[in-house]
């Protein structure tokens, strides 16, 4: 696509005054595609050209949004400049009056309500170095013990159950060009067709090399077309389909007997768990045939390698962690870890949804992946921040959780840094009132978003092309971003704005960083010796060897790119296999008369999660320019919905109307509903607010609804 050749007609070319070439990497998935965008200033206004440049993980592939990245960065809805609310509406006003507000507002909240009435909530788009001040930011700067992010929705329960079971928690134990090599491939949960499109050709040549591909989805999505083997479970039936995978593969003694011996523990309790089911009745449960089962179990188990990728389908519902689990005991029971072509990948999702999950953005977290509850850790953190480790502040709660404490009151006041919370949390309605609530919020953006709406300030912030700064994409490798286009207006870097509010609290010292790498120095001393370890890793060795993976404890060392190969990270090596600690099964959304359907929820390639972002481009946009409810035609006809009508879909929560779109690639039982739109096409007013009892991930893949043609009043949207 080349944004130069829509000349049409024009019989001269137009000159080029000046022409600015921009090193960047794309600002939305996780697969981290570089390229460069091309700026021309000609006689007839500026034009632009987006090019893939050849890396290590993405070869120079570029999918659409990628092509059209540059689209939202010169929107006029940018904003400029610190913007005031008065009188209900936004003003521009300067930062020195911008800071004056944000001073004299946080320490009136301080001094009334105490420190942890402020709050920090952050975003998986932010470079390392800005997730790791932002931790900084609220541990030093406010002292508050309350900050989360919105990792907390996207892979929490892959996080949580990657760590109990390895020790460590990198999104993908293996390197990403392995992947053709693996004999067989599971793939539950990932529609990696429209949400990581150019991980797609490692795929592909693995279908070529003859590997078997098990697409585990209640849709026909496009990633569903390549497999040899579609099991189309009911939405919320993980769980049950992967206890059933692992009976067949005990019941015919295909377990990997001397992997489990020699490398795992808990593998009895899990083959005892497992042997009280019945591969009949779970299969029942799954709504998924008995012999297709059998077949996908024998496949991997019997494959000589094989690898299991899990992303939000398993990972988004209130038993995530466990389903997870099971998915990771499959691949410690057939022994498909820690050897070339074997592994488990969680694929990541945003931007930086690997490094933004590892420097401290999280209730529970300092630099590094540590604890913020493991006193070493704390003594560790405190030494390099240079502070007392008595006034770091403990563990706080889940993003959704502070949305409920700034209902009740208890949260006074938000720093929010890149996220939309309003249209992603679960509960939007309970959220809006939340922040509604609020006697201070600050919102840090590059637009206005829903939720800005509701900011008594808003902070212009440099987008993509613009930031400098460090990003982990979804193999684990770190990989440097160069910015440097120049900042619109009095637009800052999010790390500039958190600094700048730190010094105006009294903070200065902490936080005088002239640089991203100055602050990326930090983190390297920050992250040593923790699970996460950057130490080895520095501006000059990424940019020379094209990336470097974590972990990389020494200068002198390569990071790892293949885990586990000799052992796991837990203290006696060993990987833990899982045995549910909840009960034989966390309860879900049950279907009744009232509320007959399954809903579940996800992405289309051209929207990018709230599509504040990827909704300023009119050419990702022309591809959808409003939400829709995918209905198979039976359904839609057994409810009286005809092709295009508006619907109305209302679950316990609340209710929205949606365009209806026919298609058989859905149960009929099911219906999906994409969530890249806010107000009343916003299907989080749908989903409840049950949290996860392991990693507090809510079940954004699942809710009981009723579904009925719109009335003729509600039909405009
Ligand atoms: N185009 C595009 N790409 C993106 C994003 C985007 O917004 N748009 N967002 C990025 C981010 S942050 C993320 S987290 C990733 C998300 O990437 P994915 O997780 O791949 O995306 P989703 O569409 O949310 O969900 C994946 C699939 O889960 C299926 N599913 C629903 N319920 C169930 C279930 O109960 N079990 C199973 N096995 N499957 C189920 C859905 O039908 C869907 O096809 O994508 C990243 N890439
Ligand atoms: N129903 C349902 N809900 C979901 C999901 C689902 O599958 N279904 N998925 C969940 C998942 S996986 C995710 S990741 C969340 C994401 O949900 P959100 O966190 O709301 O993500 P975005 O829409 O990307 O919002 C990011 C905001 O940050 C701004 N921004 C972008 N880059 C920068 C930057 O560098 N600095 C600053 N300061 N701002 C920036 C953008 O303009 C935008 O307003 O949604 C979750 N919600
Ligand atoms: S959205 Fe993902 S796959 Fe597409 S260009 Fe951007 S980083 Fe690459
Ligand atoms: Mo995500």
């Amino acid at each position: 696509m080349n944004d130069f050749g829509s000349n049409y007609g024009q019989t001269i070319e137009p000159a080029v005054l000046e022409e600015n070439r921009h090193q960047a990497q794309c600002p939305f998935c996780s697969m981290q595609c570089k390229k460069e965008v091309v700026e021309q200033i000609t006689t007839r206004g500026v034009k632009y050209k987006t090019v893939g440049v050849d890396n290590p993980t993405t070869h120079g592939r570029l999918c659409v949004k990628g092509h059209s990245a540059y689209q939202h960065v010169i929107h006029e809805d940018r904003i400029t400049n610190p913007m005031k609310k008065v009188g209900g509406r936004f003003k521009p006003i300067e930062w020195d009056e911008a800071l004056d507000i944000i001073e004299q507002r946080t320490k009136e909240i301080q001094e009334t309500s105490g420190k942890n009435a402020l709050s920090v909530y952050g975003g998986g788009s932010l470079t390392n170095e800005e997730a790791y001040l932002l931790g900084k930011f609220a541990r030093v700067g406010l002292q508050t013990k309350y900050i989360d992010y919105n990792g907390r929705f996207c892979m929490s329960s892959a996080a949580s159950a990657a760590t109990k079971t390895f020790g460590v928690d990198r999104g993908f134990t293996n390197g990403i060009e392995e992947i053709p090599n693996a004999k067989c491939l599971i793939l539950a949960g990932t529609n990696i067709a429209e949400c990581q499109p150019t991980i797609m050709p490692y795929f592909e040549q693995a279908k070529q090399n003859g590997s078997f591909i098990i697409v585990i989805d209640p849709r026909v999505t496009e990633t569903a077309k390549m497999a040899d083997l579609h099991l189309q479970l009911k939405p919320g039936e993980d769980w049950s389909l992967t206890t059933a995978l692992l009976k067949v593969i005990f019941d015919k003694n295909l377990q990997n007997k001397e992997f489990l011996q020699n490398r795992t523990e808990g593998a009895e309790e899990l083959e005892a768990y497992v042997r009280q089911y019945s591969v009949e009745e779970l299969a029942k449960r799954a709504d998924v045939p008995r012999g297709d089962i059998e077949q996908a179990a024998t496949i991997f188990a019997e494959a000589g390698t094989g690898m299991i990728f899990t992303a939000r389908g398993v990972e988004q519902q209130i038993d995530g962690h466990q389903a997870v689990r099971h998915f990771i005991n499959l691949a410690l029971v057939c022994g498909h870890i820690g050897k070339p072509g074997a592994g488990y990948g969680a694929i990541t999702g945003q931007a930086n949804g690997q490094g933004g999950r590892e420097h401290g953005q999280k209730s529970d977290q300092l630099p590094g992946y540590r604890s913020i509850e493991d006193p070493k850790a704390r003594e560790h953190v405190a030494a390099v921040w240079n502070v007392n480790e008595k006034d770091m502040p403990g563990k706080g709660v889940s993003a959704y959780e502070m949305m409920q404490k700034t209902k009740n009151g208890e949260i006074k006041g938000m720093f929010l840094v890149g996220s939309n919370p309003i249209a992603s949390n679960p509960n939007a309605s309970i959220v809006k009132e939340g922040l509604e609530a609020l006697d201070f919020l600050v919102v840090v953006d590059l637009f206005i978003s829903e939720t800005a709406e509701y900011a008594d300030l808003v902070l212009p912030s440099t987008a993509y092309i613009e930031d400098e700064g460090t990003l982990t994409n979804m193999e684990g490798r770190v990989t440097w971003r160069q910015g440097g286009r120049p900042a619109p207006g009095q637009a800052k870097h999010d790390w500039e704005i958190l600094s700048l509010i730190a010094s105006r609290l009294g903070k200065g010292e902490w936080f005088s960083y002239r640089s991203a790498e100055e602050i990326f120095e930090e983190l390297r001393l920050a992250s040593k010796g923790g699970p996460a370890d950057y130490y080895g890793i520095t501006y000059e060795r990424i940019k020379q060897e094209n990336g470097v993976f974590w972990p990389c404890p020494s200068l002198e060392e390569k990071g790892r790119q293949r885990l586990f190969d000799e052992s796991f990270v837990h203290s006696n090596g060993r990987a833990h296999c899982f045995t549910p600690e909840h009960g034989e099964e966390i309860i879900k959304e049950r279907l009744s008369e009232a509320r007959p359907l399954y809903l579940t929820t996800g992405r289309v390639m051209s929207h990018y999660l709230t599509g504040v972002q990827t909704g300023k481009s009119a050419r990702l946009n022309a591809r959808y320019f409003e939400s829709f409810v995918e209905i198979h035609p039976e359904t839609a006809d057994k409810y009286g919905i005809k092709e295009n009508d508006l619907v109305t879909l209302e679950s316990l929560q609340g209710s929205i109307v949606v365009r209806n779109q026919w298609s058989e690639n859905i149960r009929k039982d099911t219906i999906f509903v994409p969530f890249h739109w806010a107000g009343k096409q916003n299907v989080n007013r749908l989903i409840a607010g049950t949290l996860d009892p392991v990693c507090q991930m809510p079940g954004f893949k699942l809710a009981a609804v009723s579904m009925k043609p719109a009335e003729a009043k509600k039909q405009e949207i």
